[in-house]
Formats: C-alpha cells, structure tokens, sequence
C-alpha cells in the first residue's frame, strides 16, 4: 500500500564535472576531471533525499560511465519507483534488482538518495538504519599518483607533516613492471616507518608480470597490492594470494556479493576492498562486508572517488563495520579543487570523521552545484588515456 505521505513525486539527476586539483595518473587513463552524478528525491511530505553514483576515468574502469548511470536512472529507474512508498527501500531495492540488470553504480545512486530522505525524516543518521555507528572516525589512505616520484615523495611527506595521512595507496601498471617497483621502492624509503605503502594495479599485469611484480613490491616494504591482474582472473589471483607475503586485494573482481562469494571461493583475495558504488548500493556494501568476515578476510573502504555526497554516504556505512584491518580510502573530496557540500567532511589526525547530522549528513552548496553541472553551459573535455 503506497503511503501517499511519503510517495515518491520526484528524482532528478544531474552531472557535475569537477576539476582535480593535479593529474591522477592511473593505469588505465588519466584524470583531470571528476565527473559525479547526482540524485536528488522529492518526496510527497516535503522532504528529499539525495545521493550519488561516481565512476573513475570515463569508460576506462568499468561497464558504466556518468552518461549512462543517468540515463539508467532516467530512463529505467526512475519510471517504476515514482508513486512509491519512500519509506519502502528494501522494497525499491528488490524492485530494481528484478527491472535492471548491473547497473550497480546507477542503482546505488539512487539507494542512497532513498536512505538519506528515509534518515531524514526519521531524524537519525543512515548509520542508525543499519543499526549504529561504532566509530566516529576511520582510518583514511591518500592515492599518490601524480605520475613522478619526486612530486610523490614530496606529496607524502607533506600528508605525513600535517597529519592528514600516513597510508598511501600509489598508482602503478602504466610503466614496466621494474619502473613501478623502483618507483614504489624509492617512495617506501622516504617514508620509512611513519607510513604505510600499497599499490593499486587496477587489472594492469598479466600473471607474469605479476609474479616479478609482488616478489619486488614485497622486498621493497610494501605491504599490500590490489587487483594487479584482470578481475575474472581468479585463479591467478588465488596463486598471487598463497605465493606471497603481501596482501592481495581484489577491487575491479567485487562487484556484489555474488561477487564476494566466487572470490571467497577461488580464494583469490587476502583483503576485500568494498565499494558502495561497484557493490550497487549500501545495503550490498554491507553483504560484501558480511561475507568478508564470515570468511575471515581483511576489510578496507573502498572508493570511486566520490564528491563528499557519496564520501558521506559510505561513512554512514563502514562506521557501523566492527574492525577494517586496512581502514579507508575516503579522501574523494580532498582530491577535487573545490567543495560541492555546505560543510566539508573532517579529515584530521589521519583520520575521517563521520558527518553529524540526519540521512547521510551531508547538505549540497547550491552555488556549486550551479557552476559544476555539466547542463549548466560549460564546456567539458572528454576523459581519455593518455
Ligand atoms: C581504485 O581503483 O581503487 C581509489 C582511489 C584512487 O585513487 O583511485 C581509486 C580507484
Ligand atoms: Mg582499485
């Protein structure tokens, strides 16, 4: 029975591109740009929810790119939840789930901005929705990845001096597997003990590649390497997983907790890096995180690089998760040259604080989102490799 309170009148989307405050060199494209899509619910009461779908370097990470997370919500999502009971977000989840296929970055989108107007109007934070935070703040890692080794070291050491980081994740699979080690050795030895290092591969290597790959990282003092091979490569990643020391993440190979359970099985992974985006929502967030400690494994926050909306929305959520062995990567915001929220997320002594406030906890600046959406006049340079 629909509540005709609570219906849900309206979802708008909108896509921002937001500029990075330097080049984020990836293995498989360089950023310039951030580009989020956000939703925006009205519901019959008055009152609204709103979220985010965000993905990394265009077309060049995964299956969906902000062009196409719109037009799924547009187009598909959007008809079959408008007249429904707001207050039903199991009900719009398992709806959706029948309608669309994948789509996941889309679908979470949307399942945040139900949560947020669903803790809004109950006055308690998302995090109360999946039965209460049990940390104010995280852990939270910086991705050094200008492209040069030099501008790395002096970027780390400067997180390290202000007490904004002391994990860092580096970005390597663009140059020769021996490049990437030196790379990721010289930047382990200027840090030393104050930090922490790993890698991020995103699927660059081939199982050879990967094998010279880790045993240098290892020797080099690097503590973890995530998805250094193609994410249905399971069995490589199981042997990557049991040969070596280093911890072995998967990322681009958890997209759900079907997902979740196959990598469980093949024993392909030490550690999951979850994702709220790549799992389709908080809700599957939080069955990837259940399946990763039933099976024992290491947990980490994992992110698309998320304006703060998102970076809000995935703090509701880990902060209720009892132990992250390899803490977070909620710097999004911190990446982007300006803030689209009316108030910035905390990060301080390491850490990330998890927003006050009902629903996610976070209030958009309207003045920004004016400038940054994509229909609102400006030019845009599409994301390509480089
Ligand atoms: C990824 O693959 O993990 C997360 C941090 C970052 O710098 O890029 C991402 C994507
Ligand atoms: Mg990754």
């Amino acid at each position: 029975m629909v509540n005709s309170v609570t219906k849900i009148d309206q979802i708008e989307t909108m896509i921002l591109d937001v500029p990075t405050i330097r080049g984020h060199v990836l293995s498989m494209a360089t950023m310039r740009t951030q580009t989020a899509v956000l939703v925006k619910i009205r519901f019959a009461d008055g009152s609204e929810g709103i979220g985010e779908g965000t993905t990394i370097g265009g077309l060049s990470y995964g299956a969906e790119s902000p062009e196409s997370i719109q037009s799924a919500i547009a187009t598909y999502i959007s008809p079959a939840l408008l007249g429904r009971d707001g207050n039903d977000v199991n009900g719009a989840i398992q709806l959706i789930g029948r309608l669309v296929k994948g789509n996941r970055i889309a679908k979470a989108a949307v399942e945040i901005a139900l949560w947020d107007g669903l803790g809004k109007r109950l006055g308690v934070p998302v995090s109360q929705l999946f039965g209460g935070a049990v940390h104010e703040k995280l852990p939270v890692a910086w991705t050094l990845a200008s492209g040069n080794s030099d501008t790395d070291i002096a970027e780390a050491e400067e997180m390290i001096e202000t007490r904004r980081h002391n994990i860092f994740k580096l970005k390597i699979g663009k140059r020769s597997v021996r490049e990437d080690v030196a790379h990721v050795a010289r930047i382990k030895k200027a840090v030393g003990d104050a930090a922490s290092v790993r890698v991020d591969v995103n699927t660059a290597w081939s199982l050879q590649d990967a094998r010279w790959g880790l045993k240098g990282l290892q020797d080099a003092g690097c503590e973890l390497v995530e998805q250094p091979v193609q994410a249905r490569y399971r069995k490589a990643m199981a042997e990557l997983a049991r040969g070596y020391e280093i911890a072995v993440m998967a990322d681009e190979a958890l997209n759900g907790p079907e997902d979740a359970l196959a990598v469980v099985a093949g024993r392909a992974a030490d550690v999951f890096a979850v994702k709220v985006a790549q799992s389709g929502g908080l809700k599957r967030a939080s069955e990837v995180i259940a399946i990763g400690e039933a099976a024992g494994l290491g947990l980490y926050g994992g992110t698309m690089l998320e304006t703060g909306l998102g970076t809000a929305a995935a703090l509701q959520l880990f902060a209720t998760v009892e132990r992250l062995h390899w803490g977070t990567e909620f710097f999004g915001p911190l990446l982007l040259t300006d803030e689209i929220l009316a108030e910035p997320i905390v990060y301080r002594d390491f850490c990330v604080e998890t927003p006050k406030g009902n629903g996610i906890g976070a209030t958009l600046d309207p003045d920004k989102i004016a400038f940054f959406r994509r229909d609102g006049g400006r030019t845009v340079k599409a994301v390509v490799g480089e």
